[in-house]
């Protein structure tokens, strides 16, 4: 196990708090231990100490439930509960979640496997747990209300089932989902075929996350949950960039990366560098014959895709969502567009009343990224991240694949950033710039007026920048 994990048996005491449910009577017996994670940290490969070998997934900031194994039963406790996330290093959240974590561990078993799962709520108020995309008795399905009464705060109850298809699931409450939704609560589930499965390749490396957002005013800790659309927080587990460990892979590897998105929009994931196919969704395996070559696909709201892909180009790939706000952090919503403004007189006047007064994005916003601008304790930067060039101007849904030779098979350390070959950066021209040639003879910054044509009076249109009431992400 990695030393990086870093467990704590926490909640020893609530045997006896077994609740209303009595499924079995193996069921009402003690409970597994729960086991939390207090970090956010990447863990690595949990490799199954006990049940039918599979090549573990790695969960994104994120960890795999340990399980016990009782009477050829997988029996995992997950506890929902407060938690407080680092959703990056100076930038902490209160959400709630399973097990210390948003999102809670990821949940692996193996096709055929029957599965257990106590479920004790710890919450101020009831939830449930669907089992998405699940084949199960329809009493284990987890909506409060229609296939279960609701779990009630302090209660425990009990889900079982058999893990009937190989694929990519998720885990969520279905009981005043749109607010425990809101404050993180979800995990993901793999479960593994149980041999060689013809639409299921084996790889090298098996990533898993899910997309998820929040609406967390500058300054505070807690999300706030009845925001429909308009979140400002979009993030990896739970985490935004650079708060989001890398993808690690050895030059040659094949990669599957699996991604469930509970968030309230879709996200068109993009990676750099490379080609994948969509091999499965929360359907199970694609036909062959429906893959296609793409870089980018788009994951609606309560969809997973699973992608697959040979790394062969070395180097640090950005793996993003394509939506250019989703990629930034929080921002206020009526920043006007500065672009072209110049506005040095006016910021002159002001900051000699307003010390720290500073224009905001008079050359783009890239320098916001950078600026010391006072911003409210526990605020995540709009725009943060450096490499090895620079600001990176990312804040939310935002990576890397790291693709190297020197990768050990089965390292998933960070190996650093990638050294490029010498002449294989892009680099500064040092010589003369020509005049450029433009149509008409038409001087800089106009348009030029059709061939030929009398001179109509121009027209010059200004592209304003996305600013307020933009509701629909
Ligand atoms: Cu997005």
């Amino acid at each position: 196990m990695s030393n990086r994990r870093n467990f704590l048996t926490g909640v020893g005491a609530i045997a006896g708090a077994v609740g209303a449910a009595s499924v079995s009577k193996v069921a009402m017996a003690a409970l597994p231990e729960p086991v939390v994670q207090t970090k956010p940290d990447t863990a690595g490969p949990l490799a199954p100490p006990t049940g039918r070998p599979y090549n573990p997934v790695v969960t994104l900031n994120g960890w795999t439930a340990p399980w016990r194994m009782k009477d050829g039963v997988k029996e995992f406790h997950l506890v929902a509960e407060p938690v407080v996330r680092e959703m990056a290093p100076g930038f902490k959240a209160h959400l709630w979640g399973y097990n210390g974590q948003s999102p809670g561990p990821t949940i692996e078993v193996v096709e055929g496997d029957r599965v257990r799962v106590f479920v004790t709520n710890k919450l101020p108020e009831h939830t449930s747990i669907h089992w998405h995309g699940q084949r199960l008795p329809n009493g284990m399905d987890g909506v409060g209300g229609l296939t279960q009464p609701t779990i009630q705060p302090g209660k425990t109850f009990v889900y079982e089932f058999v893990a009937r298809r190989p694929g990519t699931f998720m885990y969520h409450p279905h009981g005043d989902e749109m607010v425990q939704m809101a404050m993180g609560m979800m995990g993901f589930w793999v479960t593994h075929p149980k041999g060689r499965h013809p639409l299921i390749d084996e790889v090298d490396r098996d990533f898993v996350f899910l997309l998820n957002a929040y609406d967390i005013e500058p300054g505070a800790y807690t999300p706030k949950i009845m925001t429909m659309t308009d979140f400002n927080i979009w993030t990896f587990n739970s985490r935004v960039f650079p708060g989001i460990a890398s993808m690690n892979v050895r030059h040659g590897d094949k990669v599957r990366i699996r991604v469930g998105n509970l968030s309230m929009t879709n996200h068109p994931m993009h990676l750099h560098g490379h080609e994948f196919v969509v091999t499965g969704t929360d359907g199970g395996p694609t036909p062959r014959s429906t893959r296609w070559h793409e870089v980018t696909t788009d994951i609606a709201v309560g969809q997973m895709r699973q992608i697959e892909f040979l790394a062969d180009e070395e180097g640090d790939w950005a793996f993003h969502c394509h939506k250019s706000h989703h990629t930034m952090g929080a921002m206020g919503h009526d920043v006007p567009t500065m672009i072209g403004v110049d506005h040095r007189g006016v910021a002159k006047k002001i900051s000699q009343l307003v010390p720290d007064y500073m224009v905001m994005g008079e050359r783009g916003m890239a320098d916001m990224g950078e600026m010391e601008m006072p911003l409210p304790d526990n605020t995540q930067k709009m725009m943060d991240g450096r490499g090895p060039f620079g600001g990176l101007e990312m804040g939310g849904m935002f990576t890397t694949v790291k693709v190297r030779r020197g990768q050990k098979r089965g390292d998933y350390a960070d190996p650093g950033w990638f050294r490029h070959p010498q002449g294989t950066v892009a680099y500064e021209f040092g010589g003369a710039l020509p005049e450029p040639a433009r149509a008409g003879g038409t001087a800089p910054g106009k348009l030029p007026s059709a061939a030929g044509a009398p001179a109509a009076k121009d027209v010059e249109v200004r592209v304003r920048k996305p600013a307020s009431g933009h509701g629909s992400h």
